[in-house]
């Protein structure tokens, strides 16, 4: 059994991330300032007695490095950010002390308190807007977002500290993640936790453009599994991996996933394509499976099936 801190536990990845750490019969220490995170998302976790959640921000000046102290974790797990990639358009410094700062003081913890490892969530948006796929850990990385940009940043901040300090890194460039405990609440959204809120309702959905636009999207489970064995696997050595299955997925068939579960939804509206967004993204999986083992096993049809039938 290993001890993990995960920040951000109570978040969309981070509290399945938490319930898979506490099923595979690890201790679990979680944080999270509930920003973004919700309480609820930790139901099952706060019943189960190898769960101990503390609430604090991990950007506090001290605040990381003392809790590291107290709890002595194996490993720490952090998903803690600014999530939302059109913030950090809006507000850069925010971005930085939340996405930059806050993994410097997470190295520093982890340095000071004898972390063994640490695991990242970083993100395809270090790759920014290339065509040169699918996405290789190689590809050149072009960050169009301060959100991009940080992510890159964090990783090499991690992998320095690792290096110099003998700690195991694993950064996990995530795709585009979708599951149960997406927040659905803002236009930029994942678009499937958008799908699924207004299907639900009984509302219809907007496709912007044509909905031949593909995306890697990957389950969060299959994104909590690959987080557990980063942080847990035996003899891991530190480097990046993409965390994607390797398939690319139009939004018109993950439209017609929806449209077999609610054949009474109004039609879909087609709308002007969104500024700024990419066509296809579609990463290569391979890396994870060779440094991890990892290889995402839900489809999406699958993944979107379970999501419209337990929300
Ligand atoms: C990522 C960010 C998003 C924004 C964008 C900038 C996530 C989840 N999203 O978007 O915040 O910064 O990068 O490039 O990290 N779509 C619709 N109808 C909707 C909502 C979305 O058609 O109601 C489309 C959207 O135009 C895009 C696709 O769905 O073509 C996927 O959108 P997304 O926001 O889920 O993911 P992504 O990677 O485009």
């Amino acid at each position: 059994m290993a001890h993990v801190l995960v920040t951000g536990a109570a978040g969309f990845i981070g509290s399945h991330t938490v319930d898979r750490l506490l099923a595979a019969g690890h201790a679990v220490t979680g944080l999270d300032n509930f920003r973004t995170g919700r309480r609820a998302n930790l139901a099952a976790a706060l019943a189960a007695p190898r769960f101990a959640f503390h609430e604090g921000d991990v950007a506090a000046p001290g605040a990381l490095a003392a809790l590291v102290g107290t709890v002595r974790p194996d490993a720490v797990i952090h998903l803690a950010a600014l999530v939302s990639v059109q913030e950090s358009m809006t507000d850069p410094d925010l971005n930085y002390a939340l996405n930059v700062h806050a993994t410097h003081l997470v190295a520093e913890a982890a340095r000071l308190h004898g972390v063994r490892r640490i695991v990242f969530a970083s993100s395809a948006a270090v790759y920014g807007d290339t065509a040169d796929f699918p996405l290789r850990e190689t590809t050149e990385k072009s960050p169009i977002s301060p959100y991009g940009a940080a992510k890159l940043a964090s990783e090499a901040i991690l992998l320095g500290h690792g290096a110099a300090f003998g700690l195991t890194v694993r950064c996990q460039r995530y795709f585009n993640v979708f599951g149960p405990r997406q927040d659905p609440a803002s236009p930029y959204s994942g678009v499937i936790s958008i799908f699924d809120r207004r299907y639900r309702s009984g509302q219809g959905v907007t496709i912007y453009g044509d909905g031949q636009q593909t995306r890697d999207f990957i389950s969060v489970h299959d994104v909590a599994r690959a987080n557990l064995l980063a942080a847990t696997a035996p003899a891991v050595a530190s480097g990046v991996a993409n965390i994607c299955t390797g398939r690319a997925t139009s939004l018109l068939e993950v439209v017609g996933v929806f449209a077999r579960h609610y054949p009474a939804a109004p039609a879909v509206v087609h709308g002007a394509p969104r500024t700024g967004d990419i066509l296809h993204s579609l990463g290569a999986p391979a890396h994870a499976d060779a440094a991890l083992g990892f290889r995402a096993e839900v489809s999406v049809e699958t993944g979107l099936g379970e999501l419209i039938r337990t929300g």
